[in-house]
């Protein structure tokens, strides 16, 4: 299952890995897509569910902004 999210927060290639890091650590097969400028995670993975997403980002310090379209 794949999704993408809003992220705010996330200023530079740093931000970037701590992100990507966050949410691997709570899905291992995790593949994560940024796209610094616009503020998306895209995420890959089996057994994805947002509200994952959401604690790993907030756990790295940065804002969760929910499902985006
Ligand atoms: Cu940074």
């Amino acid at each position: 299952m794949s999704q993408s999210y809003r992220v705010a927060g996330m200023t530079c290639q740093g931000c970037v890995s701590a992100v990507t890091r966050a949410i691997q650590r709570r899905l291992p097969d995790a593949k994560v897509a940024v796209d610094l400028l616009k503020g998306i995670v895209a995420v890959e993975a089996t057994g994805l569910a947002d509200d994952m997403v959401k604690s790993a980002v907030t756990d790295a310090g940065f804002t969760y902004g929910g499902v985006a379209v």
